[in-house]
């Protein structure tokens, strides 16, 4: 942090476009910006737009518009200048120069945003939710984000963290009664207030693994037998020749992927190589990534072809996939081809089903299609489940979250060994500093710059 210096950057992406912005704060801001006018903009009042010439040595760059923004009024809580130019690349650079050459420096990523953090504007989530928003590519992220923005994930921190202190001060209150045999902080209380809260912390810890999904894009695995159909319906789904069909079975060796949008959210597509006995060494390590996949992915679709398949045949694929996946949606594929009544799987549909589409044909576009919408109102109903609970997205919070239960666990194991007061506020310090560190509430430079470095530069 260097507070004495004023920054300065291109807040709008660099290349052509109607406008480009450049942002100044820090002290100095309104002397800069007036040494470049004829008419100074620092005796306005704060939030006035002004349209002015803007000049280096050799003349004028620009007709701008300025806004203005004073001390304690600003984004960053300090004064601060925006001027929109029209936007071109060649005036936005010799603008900066000449900015800089008043006395502003370069801003690092995320400067604005990390003097906003400091001066109190937003707390570390709230600043991190920021950077969110900027990469929202779909409506999920895009609302998550703009609640974490708003403070709600902020605010349950605060009131887990404000619980657990309340307990804290009590138990240290009895330390420094030291010798005397007073308990202020009943244990059963705390027994229940430790158990309460530890379930929130994991509540939210655990919400991570859908919240990631959901901002990253759900993983979605497409798995089977070989000749299955994978790479078939892989590429009707992306509406791409991706990965290579054939009637070999093993064509697909390796996994590729592609993102799609089905309904509101990203879904991450992995065509995978056909389950068997492998037949040679390749083809063995194409089958462990498979699994792999299944296991670290949300979803998996599995996917048979029902004129080569048994009932025990399905059954024993899916059992050994459940092992790494816990959900699971079952396909027939090729019903074009297939002669028989898809009703002798129904004991598979009932244990692993999920869609009420049995089965497809994946050369059928149609059909695909109502695959699409399924699978679309699965992925909805995720979104709408969560829609009104905080979800955490961000790996750092899950965690100080996760770390935060391991300390509340250390206090319900040591209060069934009677831990002495001083070692169980110690871990209830502990966790609360977990906490805390979500929020920014700790000092901690290397956790700030590393958050704020991820940021673009001009925010
Ligand atoms: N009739 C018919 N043929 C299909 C259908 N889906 C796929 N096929 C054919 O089945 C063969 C195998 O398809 P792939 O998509 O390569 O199968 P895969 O599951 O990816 O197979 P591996 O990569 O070997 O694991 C190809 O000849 C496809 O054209 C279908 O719904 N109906
Ligand atoms: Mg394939």
């Amino acid at each position: 942090m260097r507070p004495n210096e004023t920054i300065v950057a291109l807040s709008t992406a660099s290349g052509v476009g109607a406008l480009s912005v450049i942002r100044l704060s820090g002290t100095k801001a309104f002397v800069i910006i007036d040494a470049l006018l004829k008419k100074p903009v620092s005796n306005k009042p704060t939030h006035t737009v002004c349209l002015r010439g803007i000049y280096d040595e050799q003349g004028l760059i620009d007709e701008a518009v300025i806004t203005i923004f004073h001390e304690g009024k600003s984004y960053t809580k300090e004064n601060v200048v925006e001027i929109s130019l029209h936007g071109s690349e060649y005036i936005a650079q010799r603008t900066l120069l000449a900015l800089l050459k008043a006395g502003a420096v370069m801003a690092e990523p995320g400067e604005f945003t990390q003097r906003a953090f400091l001066h109190g504007t937003l707390d570390l989530a709230q600043a991190e939710a920021v950077a969110d928003l900027i990469a929202a590519e779909h409506k999920f992220a895009h609302e998550n984000a703009l609640k974490q923005l708003k403070g709600g994930f902020s605010d349950d921190i605060k009131s887990l963290r404000e619980r657990l202190l309340h307990f804290t001060s009590l138990i240290e209150l009895e330390l420094d009664f030291g010798e005397e045999d007073v308990e202020f902080a009943s244990r059963s209380e705390l027994k229940d207030l430790v158990i309460d809260i530890r379930q929130k912390v994991d509540e939210l810890r655990d919400s991570f693994t859908l919240g990631n999904a959901l901002k990253k894009g759900f993983a979605l695995v497409l798995a089977g037998r070989p000749n299955a159909g994978k790479s078939t319906l892989f590429n009707a789904l992306i509406k791409d020749e991706k990965a290579i069909v054939s009637d070999i079975a093993g064509t697909t060796r390796d996994a590729i992927d592609e993102r799609i949008a089905i309904g509101d959210v990203w879904v991450r597509l992995i065509d995978t190589a056909g389950i068997r006995e492998a037949t040679d060494a390749i083809e063995r390590e194409g089958i462990n990534r498979t699994f792999k996949h299944i296991e670290s992915s949300g979803a998996t679709l599995y996917l048979f072809d029902p004129s080569l398949m048994s009932v025990e045949e399905v059954l024993k694929d899916l059992s050994e996939i459940s092992e790494k996946s816990e959900r699971i949606w079952v396909i027939a594929n090729k019903l074009d081809h297939f002669k028989g009544d898809l009703s002798i799987y129904n004991s598979v549909f009932e244990k692993y089903g999920g869609l009420s589409l049995k089965g497809i044909s994946a050369l059928d576009v149609s059909q695909v299609s109502e695959l699409r919408s399924q699978l679309a109102m699965q992925f909805t109903e995720d979104v709408r489940r969560i829609s009104d609970q905080t979800i955490v997205t961000n790996a750092r919070h899950s965690h100080s979250l996760d770390a935060c239960s391991n300390e509340l666990q250390q206090i319900l194991d040591g209060m069934e060994m009677g831990l002495s007061g001083d070692l169980l506020s110690f871990h209830l310090r502990t966790g609360i500093k977990e906490l805390a560190s979500i929020t920014g509430e700790i000092d901690n430079e290397e956790v700030l710059s590393k958050i704020f470095s991820s940021f673009c530069i001009g925010k």
